[in-house]
């Protein structure tokens, strides 16, 4: 087995059904999970629903439920969105399992014996929907006059008895985490977190009295724990802490927290400091993608403009979806989706571009070969340098996927695509049937090499498509990671095993606008 690499998403609050937004993150996650198993690592990748708060409970109490029946009835949607979307996490986990308020407790006890929390009064701005706490400072005015949060959420004034957290003690180490490595991503948000850190830090209110949703705090029972606390130690609860062997021990400090912009704060500074304060590692990165919204603004409600994820990957099939997203967004930033913008880049790159090339290879030499396989023809000039293309394509994907940068990824992956089609248009296959078959035969075999090579790279984006086409093509289940593509003999020993192509199915259908969309 390889390195260990431990990918989380962001837990998600089972509130109401996922979105897009929702979808969005866990696809981009899975595709690091898929695309780091390719390249050898021994991946772990957690997911999971944070079902504590105030937010719960006031919903719950709005639904006539029981926080508990919410949260495990939407849960189960969060977890049926993943499998939809071929999301394949290996842990899916809720926070009101016992094994986490047994974790959570214990990370708790680390800071208290570290003496790092007191008990004091609170008093001062919460938002509900933020699940946050706001200095007067950083409030703006609404419409009406009333105060908001920074994201525009209702705020309410709180005075309790509370635990506090010495955060204020964690600010250069923190600064110093900032300043080494890249810890954060991408860089503007490392900026707007270090200027907020160098700002100064004030103690933190980790426990709430006046309602009882949460994790109790050990020795003060009526005390729940303010959810963060809660939430974030999900991504070492799954891996088994506070017993520090086993699969603690082999993949933590995670490589990666995937995390939507609006929650790196929580991340970036609270989460680093209670780690530091529990004498637990830090992990090694956290990247803060942009948002994804419906022709350039928010989906909500109010607008009318909520997409259920399910029903649009039914639309247009799973991999295309997950193929427009790490395609169409430049990761980091927010990206835009429509019906035309998914019909347009799906057709033009994926049905027109490689999955005509694949279908045309494989169908000419089910034509014109009878589907029998034939290595070792001479290589022309122009075989040597369409390899050389689709290889320098393939690094330029694989080096960016390393770096999280998908859309520039595939657009190396595209280019190499476009040098196989334009290959073909001036070989002319078609002709030289008639001109010089054996040349024709050397050629179907070139670009046979490619589409393989092709197919392994995109792999982790469009996984169901291409084992389809994989399976078509004889390539063998377990030979699919990226250590295959090194593998130059793999043409003649699937023709000596006597494989032949079959009549070939295309694997990425062209897409059609839906009748009722403009
Ligand atoms: O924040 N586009 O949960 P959540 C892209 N429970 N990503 C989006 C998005 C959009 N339009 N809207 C939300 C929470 N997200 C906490 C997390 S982690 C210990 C606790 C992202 O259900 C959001 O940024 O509100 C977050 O990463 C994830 O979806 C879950 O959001």
């Amino acid at each position: 087995m390889g390195e260990p690499y431990y990918i989380t998403t962001a837990i998600s609050y089972p509130n109401g059904r996922p979105h897009i937004g929702h979808a969005y993150e866990a696809i981009a996650a899975d595709v690091i999970a898929r695309h780091r198993t390719a390249e050898g690592f021994d991946v772990r990748f957690q997911t999971g629903t944070d079902e504590h708060g105030l937010k719960m409970a006031q919903k719950a109490r709005e639904l006539d439920t029981t926080p508990m029946e919410l949260a495990t009835e939407m849960s189960g949607y969060f977890r049926e969105m993943c499998d939809a979307l071929n999301v394949g996490y290996d842990v899916f986990i809720r926070t009101t399992e016992p094994r986490h308020h047994a974790s959570t407790q214990e990370l708790w006890r680390r800071m208290e014996a570290n003496g790092d929390l007191y008990l004091d009064r609170y008093e001062g701005w919460y938002s509900v929907r933020d699940e946050a706490y706001y200095d007067e400072g950083e409030l703006v005015e609404g419409e009406g006059g009333e105060k908001l949060s920074p994201q525009g959420t209702p705020v309410e004034w709180t005075v309790e008895e509370s635990w506090f957290f010495r955060l204020s003690k964690y600010q250069d180490r923190l600064l110093e985490l900032y300043n080494s490595g890249d810890f954060i991503r991408p860089e503007t948000r490392r900026n707007e977190i270090a200027r907020f850190v160098e700002g100064g830090l004030r103690d933190l209110s980790v426990s709430r009295t006046s309602f009882d949703w949460g994790i109790k705090v050990p020795g003060s029972d009526n005390h729940v724990m303010y959810v963060w606390v809660d939430a974030l130690t999900n991504y070492i609860t799954g891996l088994g802490f506070p017993d520090e062997t086993g699969d603690f021990a082999k993949y933590w400090p995670a490589n990666l927290h995937l995390i939507g912009k609006d929650i790196v704060r929580f991340h970036t500074v609270y989460w680093p400091a209670f780690l530091m304060s529990a004498g637990v590692p830090v992990p090694k990165q956290v990247f803060g993608h942009g948002f994804l919204l419906n022709r350039g603004q928010k989906e909500s409600k109010s607008l009318g403009n909520v997409t259920d994820p399910i029903a649009l990957s039914e639309l247009y099939g799973v991999d295309t979806l997950r193929y427009f997203f790490l395609r169409e967004v430049a990761f980091g930033q927010d990206g835009s989706w429509s019906h035309e913008a998914i019909v347009t880049r799906c057709n033009a790159e994926l049905a027109n571009s490689f999955g005509n090339l694949a279908q045309r290879t494989l169908s000419m030499i089910f034509k014109n070969m009878g589907g029998v396989l034939k290595p070792g023809l001479p290589a022309a000039e122009a075989d040597i340098a369409l390899s050389d293309a689709v290889a320098l394509g393939i690094t330029g994907m694989r080096r960016a996927f390393m770096d999280l940068d998908f859309s520039n990824g595939l657009e190396s992956w595209m280019r190499a695509v476009f040098a196989c089609n334009q290959y073909v248009d001036e070989q002319a296959p078609w002709t030289l049937r008639k001109t010089d078959p054996e040349r024709m035969e050397a050629v179907l075999m070139t670009l046979l090499r490619c589409v393989r090579s092709l197919a392994l790279a995109v792999r982790p984006v469009v996984p169901t498509a291409i084992d389809k086409l994989l399976d078509q093509m004889g390539v063998a289940a377990d030979a699919r990671e990226y250590a295959a593509l090194g593998d130059g003999d793999w043409l003649e020993a699937l023709a000596a095993s006597g494989f032949t192509l079959s009549q070939p199915m295309g694997v990425f259908p062209r897409l059609e606008l839906p009748a009722d969309e403009p």
